[in-house]
């Protein structure tokens, strides 16, 4: 059985990192069109720096919970049986890596790596970023940025995900509020090429009825009961 997940930062709300669009959410304190585009990387970028820094910082602070495991349980024994998880996440955190997950498509980038504008080179990256940090590689500074996927920008690896999304047996959608495209459209695409749907998230989605089946619950009791 090949089975597609896609997760949300619902996934990761009871490790402590914020989700972005409920009440008190990341996006009702900051705006994501001065932060999280790169219009406002070129306009303001010692602000955005300051953004991903408290947000990676964040990051290492966390750990992995419940529901990371249970997905990464559900990786082995998927491959046991002959089948197959293609765990796809729009979070640009660590935890399914950490949580024992060993293949995570991160259509969002990650958090923890970092790009240079002028060379182009990527590379894990865990501490602070500022305007003046050199680029490791061609030496200049001014270019170095988070390797995550802003407002605008094409997510990553996207001719594998239509793949495996049209060649699984169930389509399952984990904590998202289905609100970021394309990430948001998965749901319809899997139902109209006829794989099952099933979304389980705190309550019904943006996108709920696109879902044949749905369980409503915190992640850390609701997935573990799935992946059983
Ligand atoms: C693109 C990375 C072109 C950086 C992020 C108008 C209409 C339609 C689309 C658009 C439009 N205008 C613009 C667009 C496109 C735009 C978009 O969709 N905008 C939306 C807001 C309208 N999309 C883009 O720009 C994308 N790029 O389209 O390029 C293209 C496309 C295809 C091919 C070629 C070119 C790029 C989008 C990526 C942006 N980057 N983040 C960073 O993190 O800072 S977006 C951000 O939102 C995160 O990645 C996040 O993961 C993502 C989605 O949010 P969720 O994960 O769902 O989180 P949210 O808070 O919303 O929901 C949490 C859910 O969890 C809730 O439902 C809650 O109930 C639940 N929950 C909470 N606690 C728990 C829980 N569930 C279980 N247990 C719990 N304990």
């Amino acid at each position: 059985m090949n089975v597609f997940v896609l997760t949300g930062a619902g996934i990761s709300a009871e490790s402590g990192l914020g989700t972005f669009r409920d009440r008190g959410g990341m996006w009702s304190r900051f705006d994501p069109a001065r932060l999280a585009t790169p219009e406002a990387f070129a306009r303001t970028p010692e602000a955005v720096h300051a953004f991903y820094n408290l947000r990676r910082r964040g990051v290492r602070e966390a750990s992995p919970n419940a529901a990371h495991a249970a997905l990464a349980d559900l990786e082995r024994g998927l491959a046991a049986r002959g089948g197959g998880l293609f765990l796809c996440t729009q979070n640009v955190d660590d935890l399914h890596e950490r949580g024992g997950a060993r293949a995570v498509t991160h259509m969002h980038g990650e958090l923890l790596r970092a790009r240079c504008t002028a060379c182009g080179a990527g590379r894990p990256w865990a501490e602070d970023l500022a305007v003046a940090t050199p680029c490791p590689d061609c030496g200049r500074r001014g270019g170095m940025r988070p390797d995550v996927v802003w407002f605008g920008e094409r997510p990553l690896h996207l001719a594998a995900i239509e793949a495996a999304l049209l060649s699984a047996d169930l389509f399952v959608a984990i904590g998202t509020s289905g609100a970021v495209y394309p990430a948001a459209g998965f749901a319809a695409q899997a139902r109209a090429a006829g794989i099952r749907t099933h979304e389980i998230n705190l309550a019904p989605s943006d996108t709920a009825d696109a879902f044949d089946a749905a369980t409503y619950g915190p992640a850390t009791r609701a997935v573990p009961d799935f992946a059983a």
